[in-house]
């Protein structure tokens, strides 16, 4: 028969699927409602190939679930701020509206004609007022309930560009476009509450079952919450003021291993000491030009002042430690201070090294060990306290109560829990994001935009021709009156971080008054997100900020949800071959060819190395735009090629005999689908096979293995192919086509329609399942000959006796062994065994 024409067929069906509103999703459906999300894009320009792997995962979910009888929200939308479009406005000279815009038509248009399942009409852009004015009311809503406050913060300043960066922006210490050395500066700041829902975040976690374990540890990291003891050292000599200095450990128990204390740069007793000795001012200028983040301070070379101070040790008045200013101390963790232990935290170690300080082991692998050699690096291992005077003996677990105990006792210091989180600092000093919905009145303070004002809207007319924040040096938009008091007053001209952008997204698909954020009653019929699809690099930002965002909703009543996602799944990256130059430049494949067998440049001929496969980049120029690839070989063969070949969670490598393979599928698919003959009879047979298919791909597909459902899916066709024409394989196409119709839409609905099916296989049912054709009815038997197993027979379960004998009797083996005479005596167990003894 003819070729499938994925030119005609495609956009006709999509146009079908759009006039019926086949996937609008109704609030008010009496059947039982499911949410499959996938993460928004950011409208960049262009749908990547990752972004269609995301999507068809998600639909042929979505499109799954409908055949199960759910009412299916399946929306899309567009993660609208953020930098990018300032850049552009830069670069190019155009407004970061009128480019964001272009970029969603274009991308809108893309993703369209890869037929996707979604539900149009509540399409929603971020960086719309009809959305972010909503989001304007819920800052407001969360500031009166006590969840936003202000305070001063340090941000990235770069001096030239003068402008604050994001730390992204920061590449080794410096501005990613002026290159000039970055500056900290203080400015007052908006955060949200987030460490008041630490302890919460955290016990969520172990609910969420249904996400990657790796997420859950990586988020409990970032939580990170740590228990031990927060105390106090005496001075041995009170100085600039200070007679104490709090610390906090994690190990109590290892107090008698102490061998030095030290603080932070920014400590303000460090601070205060820089006041009058000039050489601790250059120790710390030396140190901040490292960066402060925890990952950079792990690895940078341990260096110390010594500050001449000493503390008292809090067991022992007649012992002191040096205290020491050091690099590897961080200000805004515990007290920013620490005593150190060399011979059992490593940073200790190296640094006990470098300045002599005395190596004592406080915990050994059994209590006759207390004088084994610590060795060259510190040991973190369990064991029992030894040179611990009153603490020799115990468990670390104990050594550590013990201590606490004391210190709480002796009233030096209590047992405390330190968290790694830190509130969430919303303010960007940037034109294309959300108002801050605050005006600043030198009487009456910072005050809430009244919400009859709302949206705060965006000014069109800005210039970005010079650095800076185009809306602090807009003439007019900041100028408003107090709404308090009419005294003139000045708008807050920070707007917030995308990441509250898409910290309540999901909530706004699910219910989107014009008057309201959402409609509560209704959002709670759709929330939580049962399937949530996207990539493991926002395991950790966006999924903490939109599990607290919800969690503050609630906190305020506005809400009764808890997790917004209880299904996560975080799929791999299609990657690609890379090509480099003899001088290490990346090539793109349409700068190589082969010449004599060897790969060179089209340009000048030069040999080229094929690089490593990796995931699709614009730096790496391995990209392949998905654009061309579906006008080629259409959209059921780029989403079917999606689906094959890798597990979703790992990565897919894009190869042009993969998409052609893929292709050809579609084509056998189609073939397939137009061959029912209107013949009778049966095929017990094959009726098993469709029947296990239909059980074993609905399981896949729910299971998100979707590789496995193509598996199963090649294997059926293979059988249908083979099979003789009969009524059994009649119903068996027609059964195939509502199994391929989540995976390959266009293709089983043209099939559908030709097969004279009613209605849209968009809107059939999932095949039903007969159980009794799952189970295994055919056994295999075992037949020994004097009790030796000598052949096995595969029969119908049930087979009577006699038949099962005859069989094992004339088995070619057998007949062999009996050599023509005839048995003593045949035994048959039915469905098991046959003994024959000769
Ligand atoms: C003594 C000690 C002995 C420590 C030992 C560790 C091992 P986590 O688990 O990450 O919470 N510390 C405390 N505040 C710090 C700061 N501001 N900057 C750098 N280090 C800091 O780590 C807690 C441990 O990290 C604390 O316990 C402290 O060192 C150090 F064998 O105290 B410990
Ligand atoms: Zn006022």
């Amino acid at each position: 028969s003819e070729r499938f024409n994925h030119h005609t067929v495609d956009a006709r069906w999509q146009q079908v699927w759009d006039e019926r509103g086949s996937f609008h999703a109704d609030d008010h459906s009496p059947k039982p409602k499911s949410f499959v999300l996938e993460m928004f894009p950011y409208p960049s320009g262009r749908i990547h190939m990752g972004h269609v792997r995301n999507y068809t995962m998600g639909d042929v979910l979505a499109r799954y679930r409908r055949m199960q009888g759910f009412e299916v929200l399946h929306p899309m939308g567009w993660d609208a701020f953020g930098m990018p479009a300032e850049n552009a406005a830069m670069e190019k000279k155009v407004h970061p509206g009128d480019w964001t815009r272009a970029n969603i038509a274009a991308m809108r248009a893309q993703l369209k004609r890869l037929g996707f399942a979604l539900d149009w009409s509540r399409e929603l852009a971020t960086c719309e007022p009809d959305y972010y004015g909503q989001e304007q009311a819920l800052f407001l809503d969360l500031y009166e309930g006590g969840l936003v406050y202000r305070k001063e913060s340090a941000v990235n300043w770069d001096p030239v560009d003068m402008t604050v960066l994001a730390n992204e922006q920061v590449i080794d210490g410096k501005g990613w476009r002026s290159g000039a050395p970055v500056e900290r500066r203080k400015l007052s700041q908006w955060f949200l509450r987030i460490t008041d829902f630490a302890d919460d975040l955290l016990d969520g976690l172990k609910a969420l079952d249904q996400w990657p374990e790796k997420v859950r540890t990586m988020q409990e990291n970032w939580i990170g919450k740590s228990v031990g003891l927060k105390f106090r050292f005496a001075l041995a000599e009170p100085a600039a003021g200070f007679d104490t200095l709090d610390v906090f450990t994690t190990r109590p128990d290892t107090i008698f291993g102490a061998s030095f204390a030290a603080i932070s740069v920014d400590h303000p007793l460090a601070l205060a000491l820089a006041a009058n000795d000039p050489a601790l001012v250059a120790f710390a200028d030396d140190c901040r030009t490292t960066g402060t983040a925890a990952a950079e301070v792990e690895t940078a070379e341990k260096k110390g002042y010594d500050t001449g101070l000493s503390v008292v040790h809090p067991l022992d008045p007649t012992w002191t430690l040096p205290l020491f200013v050091a690099n590897f101390v961080l200000m805004d963790y515990g007290t920013g201070a620490v005593f150190g232990v060399p011979a059992h935290d490593q940073r200790d170690f190296d640094f006990a090294r470098k300045y002599q300080l005395p190596i004592t082991r406080v915990v050994a692998p059994s209590a006759a060990e207390a004088d084994l050699p610590v060795g060259d690096a510190a040991d973190s291992a369990p064991g029992v306290l030894v040179n611990s005077r009153f603490l020799d003996g115990m468990s670390v677990a104990d050594a550590k109560a013990a201590v606490v105990a004391r210190a709480e006792a002796e009233g030096w210091g209590e047992g405390t829990t330190v968290w790694r989180l830190r509130d969430w600092g919303v303010s960007r000093q940037r034109y294309w994001g959300t108002p801050i919905p605050i005006i600043h009145c030198a009487a009456c303070g910072p005050v809430g935009v009244p919400k009859d004002q709302l949206p705060v809207v965006l000014p069109e007319d800005v210039s970005f021709d010079i650095p800076g924040n185009p809306l602090d040096r807009h003439p007019t938009w900041k100028h408003v009156p107090c709404p308090t008091c009419g005294a003139p007053a000045r708008r807050e001209t920070d707007t917030l971080d995308t990441f509250v952008d898409s910290s309540w997204y999901f909530i706004r698909f699910a219910s989107a008054p014009a008057d309201r954020p959402f409609d509560k009653a209704v959002a709670e019929q759709w929330l939580p997100v049962g399937q949530y699809i996207g990539g493991v690099e926002h395991a950790i930002l966006h999924l903490l900020y939109a599990r607290f965002w919800t969690r503050a909703l609630r906190h305020i009543g506005k809400i009764d949800v808890a997790e917004p996602f209880t299904g996560l799944f975080t799929q791999g990256m299609v990657t690609h071959e890379t090509y480099k130059s003899p001088d290490g430049r990346w090539l793109a494949p349409d700068e190589v060819e082969q010449r004599d067998g060897t790969l060179v440049t089209v340009e000048r001929g030069e040999p080229v190395t094929l690089g490593r496969i990796e995931k699709m980049s614009k730096s790496k120029k391995n990209t392949v735009d998905p654009g061309p690839i579906v006008d080629q070989y259409g959209a059921d063969a780029v989403r079917w090629f999606m689906l094959s070949d890798s597990p979703p969670e790992r990565d897919l490598p894009w190869s042009e005999s993969g998409i052609e393979g893929a292709w050809r599928f579609v084509q056998r698919l189609w073939r397939l689908s137009g061959g029912q003959s209107g013949a009778a009879g049966a095929d017990a047979d094959l009726d098993r096979k469709v029947h296990r298919s239909t059980a074993g791909i609905a399981a896949d597909i729910e299971a998100l293995s979707f590789n496995k459902a193509v598996a199963k899916i090649y294997e059926l066709a293979s059988a249908i192919d083979k099979a003789p024409a009969s009524a059994s394989r009649d119903t068996a196409i027609a059964t195939l086509v509502r199994l391929i119709a989540p995976m390959v839409p266009h293709l089983a609905e043209e099939a559908w329609s030709l097969l004279g099916e009613p209605g849209l296989v968009a809107d059939a049912a999932w095949p039903e399942v007969d159980p009794a054709l799952l189970v295994d009815d055919e056994v295999t038997i075992a037949v020994q000959v004097n009790g030796k197993l000598r052949d096995t027979l595969t029969v119908a379960k049930g087979l009577p006796r006699e038949e099962v004998e005859a069989l094992a009797l004339g088995a070619e083996k057998i007949a062999r062994l009996l050599d023509g005479k005839p048995p003593r005596k045949v035994i048959v167990v039915p469905d098991r065994l046959v003994n024959i003894v000769a």
